[in-house]
């Protein structure tokens, strides 16, 4: 199902001439704004010198730290009479970074997400539970205003309470729902427990966070749905950049509104389809806050083969972010890795943590994963038996040593939104 299917099945090359049409009136924008005045005229760079898509390549990076340091409005390309709404990212250290939408951005936006959703063939039949934050995270008003854009009955329940959510999708029908995966098993583990199953459940959207294959499976034998995998960033206007479709081989990231690169993170020289790199995106159809090569810092590449939906081509689930990437020992691990070999072993249960720290000028990981009272015994040896099974998947899987801790059920923390299962406690004084 499409919901613009001209654009959504755009032959190549109309396709490639659209993109250097609004590359062009994308840099037009971009020279509004001091920073990128001052980048392209230090490069030497003239809008007239894009000619073709691969000049983009001459174009400066914009990095997270760019837009920290433009706080608060200093990559606006609009006066602010013309910005509609202002939100930020969740920025765990220092300020965070604020966004802005003119009333065409809300509108791209929403269409955006009207694209996805209807992809996956929800329509305005479909009854819509949002769980997700509705404040400055574009989770939540995002999806909102793409969902009622479809005609969708949307249950705006941000999150919180979840016995009471779990109330509202039976009582209301709910046939899709929508929230981070890390929430999405977190209402699986408190239905379980009181005894409830999902009647009228169809479809799960995910995402905001990496999450496995395992995971996936997981979620849909509990929820008894099929679950998608959304993908986006607020600098991008937020969830909608890129969504599975039916195949959920891949994610079809919107050509026509996104220009795309993988590069390497060391070098920033693009890389090939099928090699796996950053992902670096020049959005082409942003006004209030147009950027050119933003780098994302999540790891993925262009997938090689076409897809059978008829869409053009994908990118590849992330795997996580350059700088989420835990390097222990030389070895590069990603949490999602670590909650892919975690979820197969049924003696434990599905909630962890991870704390690293450098013992003795060696980097040493912790998993704490809760025991699955169901496998356990009390007996003591049973215990060690269970946690030098988990040692060994996770040997075999990330070729690296862990100390496994092995904790109540129950006692590790939950997450509502995003969850931050890792600690890394190597750069702390000591
Ligand atoms: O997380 C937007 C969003 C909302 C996406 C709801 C999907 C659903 P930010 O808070 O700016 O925006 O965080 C963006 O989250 O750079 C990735 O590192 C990570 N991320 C988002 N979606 C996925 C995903 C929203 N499906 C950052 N898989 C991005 C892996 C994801 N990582």
């Amino acid at each position: 199902m499409f919901w613009d299917k001209k654009i959504e099945t755009l032959k190549p090359a109309e396709l490639q001439a659209l993109q250097l049409k609004r590359l062009k009136k994308t840099l037009h924008l971009a020279s509004n704004v001091e920073f990128y005045r001052d980048r392209l005229s230090g490069a030497g760079i003239k809008p007239s010198d894009i000619r073709t898509l691969e000049d983009i390549q001459k174009l400066p990076f914009t990095k997270k730290q760019d837009l920290r340091d433009g706080y608060p409005f200093g990559f606006f390309a609009v006066p602010l009479k013309e910005v509609v709404r202002i939100h930020t990212t969740s920025g765990t250290t220092g300020k965070p970074t604020v966004v802005g939408y003119t009333r065409k951005d809300l509108d791209s936006w929403a269409g955006l997400i009207a694209r996805n959703m209807t992809m996956i063939g929800v329509t305005d039949n479909d009854v819509f539970q949002n769980m997700v934050n509705y404040g400055m995270f574009t989770g939540g008003l995002g999806f909102h205003y793409g969902a009622e854009m479809i005609g969708m009955t949307v249950i705006p329940s941000a999150t919180g309470n979840t016995k009471r959510q779990i109330e509202m999708i039976n009582d209301f029908g709910v046939t899709t729902i929508h929230c981070t995966p890390s929430y999405a098993m977190h209402l699986s583990e408190v239905a379980e427990e009181t005894g409830v199953t999902f009647k009228t459940l169809k479809t799960g959207i995910f995402g905001a966070e990496p999450w496995s294959e395992t995971l996936r499976s997981t979620l849909e034998s509990r929820l008894g749905v099929t679950a998608y995998d959304s993908y986006g960033l607020s600098e991008l206007f937020g969830p909608g950049v890129a969504f599975e479709c039916p195949e959920r081989d891949g994610l079809h990231i919107w050509h026509d509104s996104y220009l795309v690169e993988i590069i390497d993170p060391k070098t920033g020289e693009q890389l090939a389809d099928g090699e796996r790199g950053e992902l670096v995106v020049t959005p082409l159809v942003k006004e209030a806050m147009p950027l050119l090569r933003y780098r994302t810092g999540d790891v993925t590449m262009l997938m090689e083969d076409g897809c059978l939906c008829g869409r053009s081509k994908k990118i590849a689930r992330i795997t996580g972010r350059s700088d989420d990437m835990l390097v222990i020992r030389g070895i590069n691990v990603f949490p999602s890795q670590i909650e892919h070999v975690l979820l197969k072993i049924p003696e434990v249960g599905n909630q962890f943590m991870v704390y690293v720290d450098r013992i003795n000028h060696l980097d040493e990981m912790t998993v704490e994963v809760e025991i699955n009272r169901e496998f356990f015994s009390g007996e003591l040896a049973d215990l060690a038996k269970i946690q030098k099974k988990v040692v060994k998947e996770l040997h075999d899987v990330l070729e690296l040593r862990t100390t496994v801790k092995l904790v109540e059920p129950g006692s590790l923390p939950r997450f509502e939104g995003k969850s931050k299962r890792v600690i890394d406690r190597r750069g702390e004084i000591f």
